[in-house]
Protein backbone atom coordinates (compact mmCIF):
# COMPACT_ATOMS: atom_id res chain seq x y z
CA UNK A 1 0.00 0.00 0.00
CA UNK A 2 0.91 3.71 -0.70
CA UNK A 3 0.58 6.23 1.76
CA UNK A 4 -2.06 8.41 0.13
CA UNK A 5 -1.10 11.04 2.32
CA UNK A 6 2.27 11.44 0.95
CA UNK A 7 1.03 12.02 -2.52
CA UNK A 8 -1.33 14.42 -1.84
CA UNK A 9 1.89 16.29 -0.16
CA UNK A 10 4.00 16.16 -3.05
CA UNK A 11 1.10 17.81 -4.72
CA UNK A 12 1.11 20.72 -1.95
CA UNK A 13 4.49 20.80 -2.84
CA UNK A 14 5.72 19.56 0.38
CA UNK A 15 9.67 19.72 -0.07
CA UNK A 16 9.85 16.57 2.87
CA UNK A 17 7.56 14.68 1.35
CA UNK A 18 8.94 15.58 -1.95
CA UNK A 19 12.46 14.03 -1.00
CA UNK A 20 10.82 11.05 0.56
CA UNK A 21 9.13 9.90 -2.54
CA UNK A 22 12.22 10.56 -4.87
CA UNK A 23 14.28 7.99 -2.10
CA UNK A 24 11.06 5.61 -2.69
CA UNK A 25 12.02 5.26 -6.11
CA UNK A 26 15.74 5.21 -5.60
CA UNK A 27 15.31 2.43 -3.52
CA UNK A 28 13.31 1.18 -6.44
CA UNK A 29 10.82 -1.46 -4.71
CA UNK A 30 7.32 -2.38 -5.37
CA UNK A 31 6.08 0.47 -3.44
CA UNK A 32 8.24 2.83 -5.71
CA UNK A 33 5.97 1.60 -8.74
CA UNK A 34 2.73 2.33 -6.87
CA UNK A 35 3.52 5.54 -6.16
CA UNK A 36 4.68 6.47 -10.29
CA UNK A 37 1.54 5.17 -11.17
CA UNK A 38 -0.32 7.03 -8.74
CA UNK A 39 1.11 10.22 -9.87
CA UNK A 40 1.37 9.74 -13.17
CA UNK A 41 -2.19 11.61 -14.24
CA UNK A 42 0.13 14.97 -12.50
CA UNK A 43 2.95 14.19 -15.07
CA UNK A 44 3.63 16.17 -18.11
CA UNK A 45 3.29 20.28 -17.65
CA UNK A 46 7.12 20.17 -16.75
CA UNK A 47 9.27 21.26 -19.55
CA UNK A 48 12.35 18.98 -19.17
CA UNK A 49 15.76 20.47 -20.01
CA UNK A 50 18.69 18.48 -20.58
CA UNK A 51 22.25 20.13 -20.08
CA UNK A 52 25.31 17.74 -20.46
CA UNK A 53 28.68 17.57 -21.63
CA UNK A 54 32.30 16.78 -20.25
CA UNK A 55 33.12 16.96 -16.92
CA UNK A 56 33.76 19.89 -15.91
CA UNK A 57 32.51 22.18 -19.01
CA UNK A 58 30.27 24.42 -16.74
CA UNK A 59 27.18 22.63 -16.62
CA UNK A 60 26.53 22.88 -13.27
CA UNK A 61 27.20 26.76 -13.24
CA UNK A 62 24.86 27.05 -16.65
CA UNK A 63 22.57 25.17 -14.33
CA UNK A 64 22.15 27.50 -11.33
CA UNK A 65 22.51 30.60 -14.11
CA UNK A 66 19.47 29.50 -16.04
CA UNK A 67 17.42 28.64 -12.68
CA UNK A 68 17.97 32.05 -11.45
CA UNK A 69 16.71 33.24 -15.15
CA UNK A 70 13.76 30.91 -14.48
CA UNK A 71 12.85 32.33 -10.87
CA UNK A 72 13.24 35.96 -11.88
CA UNK A 73 10.00 34.85 -14.47
CA UNK A 74 8.20 32.99 -11.60
CA UNK A 75 9.01 29.67 -12.68
CA UNK A 76 9.77 27.05 -10.72
CA UNK A 77 12.67 24.89 -10.95
CA UNK A 78 13.63 21.24 -10.22
CA UNK A 79 16.64 20.26 -10.37
CA UNK A 80 18.11 17.08 -11.02
CA UNK A 81 21.86 16.31 -10.88
CA UNK A 82 23.49 13.06 -11.90
CA UNK A 83 26.93 12.94 -11.46
CA UNK A 84 28.81 9.71 -10.91
CA UNK A 85 32.32 11.05 -11.51
CA UNK A 86 32.05 13.21 -8.08
CA UNK A 87 31.50 11.86 -4.27
CA UNK A 88 28.07 12.53 -3.09
CA UNK A 89 27.71 14.90 -1.03
CA UNK A 90 25.42 18.21 -0.51
CA UNK A 91 28.21 21.15 -1.82
CA UNK A 92 29.61 18.80 -4.64
CA UNK A 93 26.52 18.93 -6.61
CA UNK A 94 26.39 22.47 -7.61
CA UNK A 95 29.72 23.35 -7.05
CA UNK A 96 30.88 25.62 -4.15
CA UNK A 97 28.83 26.56 -1.42
CA UNK A 98 28.32 30.05 -2.84
CA UNK A 99 26.47 28.64 -5.93
CA UNK A 100 24.70 26.65 -3.77
CA UNK A 101 23.15 28.94 -1.62
CA UNK A 102 22.14 31.34 -4.40
CA UNK A 103 19.48 28.96 -4.92
CA UNK A 104 19.17 26.69 -2.72
CA UNK A 105 17.46 28.48 -0.19
CA UNK A 106 14.79 29.50 -2.61
CA UNK A 107 11.36 27.45 -2.07
CA UNK A 108 10.73 28.07 -5.91
CA UNK A 109 13.71 25.53 -6.37
CA UNK A 110 13.94 21.91 -5.24
CA UNK A 111 17.94 20.26 -6.17
CA UNK A 112 18.09 16.15 -6.16
CA UNK A 113 21.40 14.59 -6.78
CA UNK A 114 21.58 11.17 -7.91
CA UNK A 115 25.17 10.36 -7.63
CA UNK A 116 24.91 6.64 -7.47
CA UNK A 117 28.98 5.30 -6.40
CA UNK A 118 29.52 2.19 -8.07
CA UNK A 119 26.45 0.96 -9.93
CA UNK A 120 25.03 2.97 -12.68
CA UNK A 121 22.45 0.36 -13.48
CA UNK A 122 18.83 1.89 -13.76
CA UNK A 123 20.43 4.99 -12.94
CA UNK A 124 18.67 6.84 -16.02
CA UNK A 125 15.52 5.22 -14.87
CA UNK A 126 15.58 6.45 -11.37
CA UNK A 127 16.98 9.93 -12.67
CA UNK A 128 13.70 10.20 -15.37
CA UNK A 129 11.27 8.89 -12.21
CA UNK A 130 12.73 11.73 -10.08
CA UNK A 131 12.03 14.24 -12.86
CA UNK A 132 8.15 12.79 -12.93
CA UNK A 133 8.09 13.59 -9.19
CA UNK A 134 9.13 16.86 -9.38
CA UNK A 135 6.43 17.29 -12.59
CA UNK A 136 3.91 15.94 -10.40
CA UNK A 137 4.62 18.36 -7.83
CA UNK A 138 4.01 21.12 -10.06
CA UNK A 139 7.73 22.41 -11.19
CA UNK A 140 7.87 24.48 -14.51
CA UNK A 141 10.89 23.58 -15.53
CA UNK A 142 13.20 20.73 -14.90
CA UNK A 143 16.70 20.68 -15.41
CA UNK A 144 18.17 17.41 -15.79
CA UNK A 145 22.12 17.98 -15.59
CA UNK A 146 24.24 14.55 -16.29
CA UNK A 147 28.03 14.28 -17.22
CA UNK A 148 27.64 13.14 -21.16
CA UNK A 149 30.36 10.21 -20.65
CA UNK A 150 27.99 7.09 -20.25
CA UNK A 151 25.04 5.84 -22.06
CA UNK A 152 23.27 6.41 -19.09
CA UNK A 153 23.59 9.48 -18.93
CA UNK A 154 23.08 10.12 -22.56
CA UNK A 155 19.64 8.56 -21.55
CA UNK A 156 18.86 10.90 -19.59
CA UNK A 157 19.87 13.69 -21.48
CA UNK A 158 17.39 12.75 -23.85
CA UNK A 159 14.48 12.63 -22.40
CA UNK A 160 14.11 15.82 -22.24
CA UNK A 161 12.82 18.52 -24.57
CA UNK A 162 15.18 20.31 -25.30
CA UNK A 163 19.02 18.99 -24.74
CA UNK A 164 21.71 21.07 -24.07
CA UNK A 165 25.40 19.80 -24.69
CA UNK A 166 28.09 22.17 -23.03
CA UNK A 167 31.03 22.51 -24.30
CA UNK A 168 34.55 23.93 -24.05
CA UNK A 169 37.32 25.08 -25.92
CA UNK A 170 40.02 23.18 -24.16
CA UNK A 171 37.68 20.25 -24.35
CA UNK A 172 39.36 21.14 -27.70
CA UNK A 173 38.31 18.77 -30.62
CA UNK A 174 34.69 18.58 -31.21
CA UNK A 175 35.89 15.09 -32.19
CA UNK A 176 35.81 14.18 -28.87
CA UNK A 177 32.40 15.09 -28.17
CA UNK A 178 31.30 13.64 -31.81
CA UNK A 179 33.04 10.07 -30.49
CA UNK A 180 30.78 9.93 -27.35
CA UNK A 181 27.38 10.55 -29.13
CA UNK A 182 26.93 14.20 -27.65
CA UNK A 183 27.02 15.33 -31.60
CA UNK A 184 22.98 12.99 -31.96
CA UNK A 185 21.68 14.43 -28.82
CA UNK A 186 22.34 18.30 -28.87
CA UNK A 187 19.31 20.77 -29.98
CA UNK A 188 22.05 23.22 -29.70
CA UNK A 189 25.34 23.57 -28.07
CA UNK A 190 26.98 25.61 -25.54
CA UNK A 191 30.43 27.26 -25.88
CA UNK A 192 30.96 27.83 -22.63
CA UNK A 193 34.39 29.43 -20.71
CA UNK A 194 34.12 31.72 -24.19
CA UNK A 195 36.66 33.88 -22.01
CA UNK A 196 39.27 31.45 -22.36
CA UNK A 197 41.99 31.22 -24.94
CA UNK A 198 41.35 29.13 -28.43
CA UNK A 199 37.44 29.79 -27.76
CA UNK A 200 36.97 31.22 -31.02
CA UNK A 201 38.76 28.36 -33.23
CA UNK A 202 36.75 25.81 -31.05
CA UNK A 203 33.41 27.83 -31.96
CA UNK A 204 34.32 27.68 -35.74
CA UNK A 205 35.64 23.97 -35.30
CA UNK A 206 32.25 23.01 -34.33
CA UNK A 207 30.27 24.95 -36.74
CA UNK A 208 32.00 23.35 -39.43
CA UNK A 209 31.32 20.00 -38.22
CA UNK A 210 27.76 21.03 -38.20
CA UNK A 211 28.00 22.17 -41.29
CA UNK A 212 29.02 19.05 -42.56
CA UNK A 213 26.60 16.73 -41.38
CA UNK A 214 23.35 15.66 -43.03
CA UNK A 215 20.26 17.19 -42.44
CA UNK A 216 16.70 17.92 -44.12
CA UNK A 217 16.15 20.66 -45.35
CA UNK A 218 13.03 21.61 -43.11
CA UNK A 219 14.55 20.25 -40.02
CA UNK A 220 15.59 21.91 -36.87
CA UNK A 221 19.71 23.39 -37.10
CA UNK A 222 21.51 22.88 -33.95
CA UNK A 223 23.16 26.25 -33.24
CA UNK A 224 25.89 27.14 -31.13
CA UNK A 225 25.49 29.83 -28.13
CA UNK A 226 29.06 30.96 -26.57
CA UNK A 227 28.65 31.85 -22.76
CA UNK A 228 30.85 32.49 -19.98
CA UNK A 229 29.00 31.27 -17.35
CA UNK A 230 30.66 32.32 -14.69
CA UNK A 231 30.19 35.38 -15.44
CA UNK A 232 26.41 35.24 -16.23
CA UNK A 233 27.37 35.78 -19.82
CA UNK A 234 25.19 34.31 -22.37
CA UNK A 235 22.37 33.02 -20.31
CA UNK A 236 19.49 34.97 -21.60
CA UNK A 237 20.62 33.58 -24.93
CA UNK A 238 20.28 29.93 -24.10
CA UNK A 239 17.01 30.76 -22.76
CA UNK A 240 16.17 32.02 -25.89
CA UNK A 241 17.35 29.41 -27.97
CA UNK A 242 15.20 27.02 -25.50
CA UNK A 243 12.13 28.83 -26.26
CA UNK A 244 13.11 28.78 -29.96
CA UNK A 245 13.39 24.88 -29.87
CA UNK A 246 9.92 24.51 -27.77
CA UNK A 247 8.37 27.03 -30.08
CA UNK A 248 9.87 24.70 -33.13
CA UNK A 249 8.41 21.67 -32.05
CA UNK A 250 5.30 22.56 -31.41
CA UNK A 251 4.93 24.52 -34.81
CA UNK A 252 5.73 20.97 -36.57
CA UNK A 253 3.98 18.88 -34.44
CA UNK A 254 7.51 17.54 -33.14
CA UNK A 255 6.82 17.89 -29.80
CA UNK A 256 4.41 14.75 -28.84
CA UNK A 257 6.21 13.07 -31.32
CA UNK A 258 9.42 13.15 -29.29
CA UNK A 259 7.60 12.44 -26.11
CA UNK A 260 5.89 9.20 -27.63
CA UNK A 261 9.56 8.03 -28.88
CA UNK A 262 10.82 8.70 -24.98
CA UNK A 263 7.76 6.91 -23.78
CA UNK A 264 9.11 4.29 -25.66
CA UNK A 265 12.15 4.02 -24.81
CA UNK A 266 11.06 4.25 -21.71
CA UNK A 267 8.60 1.40 -21.23
CA UNK A 268 10.83 -0.98 -22.88
CA UNK A 269 13.49 0.01 -20.12
CA UNK A 270 10.85 -1.12 -17.53
CA UNK A 271 9.79 -4.31 -19.33
CA UNK A 272 13.28 -5.58 -19.06
CA UNK A 273 14.18 -4.30 -16.25
CA UNK A 274 11.12 -5.93 -14.23
CA UNK A 275 11.39 -8.85 -16.56
CA UNK A 276 15.17 -9.50 -15.04
CA UNK A 277 13.67 -8.70 -11.82
CA UNK A 278 11.52 -11.54 -12.05
CA UNK A 279 13.60 -14.18 -14.16
CA UNK A 280 15.96 -14.07 -11.05
CA UNK A 281 13.69 -14.40 -8.55
CA UNK A 282 14.74 -16.96 -5.91
CA UNK A 283 13.64 -19.88 -8.20
CA UNK A 284 15.33 -18.98 -11.32
CA UNK A 285 18.81 -17.87 -8.98
CA UNK A 286 18.05 -21.29 -7.73
CA UNK A 287 18.08 -23.63 -10.60
CA UNK A 288 20.95 -21.66 -12.73
CA UNK A 289 23.32 -22.22 -9.24
CA UNK A 290 22.41 -26.29 -9.48
CA UNK A 291 23.26 -26.18 -13.24
CA UNK A 292 26.71 -24.70 -12.98
CA UNK A 293 28.38 -28.33 -12.47
CA UNK A 294 26.38 -30.05 -15.22
CA UNK A 295 28.05 -27.31 -17.99
CA UNK A 296 31.38 -27.26 -16.15
CA UNK A 297 31.61 -31.39 -16.47
CA UNK A 298 30.90 -31.09 -20.05
CA UNK A 299 27.12 -32.74 -20.03
CA UNK A 300 24.91 -29.85 -21.09
CA UNK A 301 26.01 -26.39 -23.04
CA UNK A 302 25.11 -23.32 -21.37
CA UNK A 303 22.69 -23.08 -23.79
CA UNK A 304 21.29 -25.71 -22.76
CA UNK A 305 20.78 -24.56 -19.67
CA UNK A 306 19.63 -20.97 -20.78
CA UNK A 307 16.63 -23.05 -22.49
CA UNK A 308 15.83 -24.71 -19.27
CA UNK A 309 16.05 -21.34 -17.30
CA UNK A 310 13.36 -19.64 -19.95
CA UNK A 311 11.49 -22.61 -20.14
CA UNK A 312 11.29 -22.86 -16.41
CA UNK A 313 10.25 -18.36 -16.00
CA UNK A 314 7.48 -19.36 -18.68
CA UNK A 315 6.04 -21.51 -16.49
CA UNK A 316 6.17 -19.59 -13.77
CA UNK A 317 4.70 -16.67 -14.89
N1 LIG B 1 36.82 30.74 -17.02
C1 LIG B 1 35.59 30.23 -16.90
N2 LIG B 1 35.34 29.36 -15.92
C2 LIG B 1 34.09 28.86 -15.81
C3 LIG B 1 33.05 29.24 -16.69
N3 LIG B 1 31.93 28.57 -16.35
C4 LIG B 1 32.25 27.80 -15.30
N4 LIG B 1 33.55 27.95 -14.96
C5 LIG B 1 34.29 27.27 -13.88
O1 LIG B 1 34.58 25.94 -14.30
C6 LIG B 1 34.58 25.05 -13.18
C7 LIG B 1 33.67 23.86 -13.44
O2 LIG B 1 32.34 24.31 -13.50
P1 LIG B 1 31.10 23.37 -13.18
O3 LIG B 1 29.89 24.18 -13.43
O4 LIG B 1 31.22 22.76 -11.83
O5 LIG B 1 31.28 22.24 -14.29
P2 LIG B 1 30.49 20.85 -14.51
O6 LIG B 1 31.39 19.75 -14.05
O7 LIG B 1 30.28 20.77 -15.99
O8 LIG B 1 29.21 20.92 -13.76
C8 LIG B 1 34.15 25.87 -11.98
O9 LIG B 1 35.30 26.25 -11.26
C9 LIG B 1 33.48 27.08 -12.61
O10 LIG B 1 33.56 28.22 -11.81
C10 LIG B 1 33.35 30.19 -17.72
O11 LIG B 1 32.52 30.57 -18.53
N5 LIG B 1 34.63 30.65 -17.76
MG1 LIG C 1 28.35 19.54 -12.32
Amino acid sequence: MIDLNLVKNIYREDRRSIARTISIVESDNLSATMFLKEIHKKVGHAYRIGITGPPGAGKSTITNQLTKYFRKQNQKVGIIAVDPTSPFTGGALLGDRVRMTDIGMDSGVFIRSMATRGSLGGLSKKAIDAADILDAAGFDIILLETVGVGQSELDIAQAADTTIVVLVPESGDSVQAMKAGLMEIADFFVMNKSDRPGSQQAYTALQTILMIKDHDQNSWLPNIIKTVASENKGIDEIATEIERHKNFMNQNNLFKLKREKQAKVRIKEIVEHKLKDELWSDTGENLLNSSLQKVVLGNLSPYHIAEEIIEEFKNRI
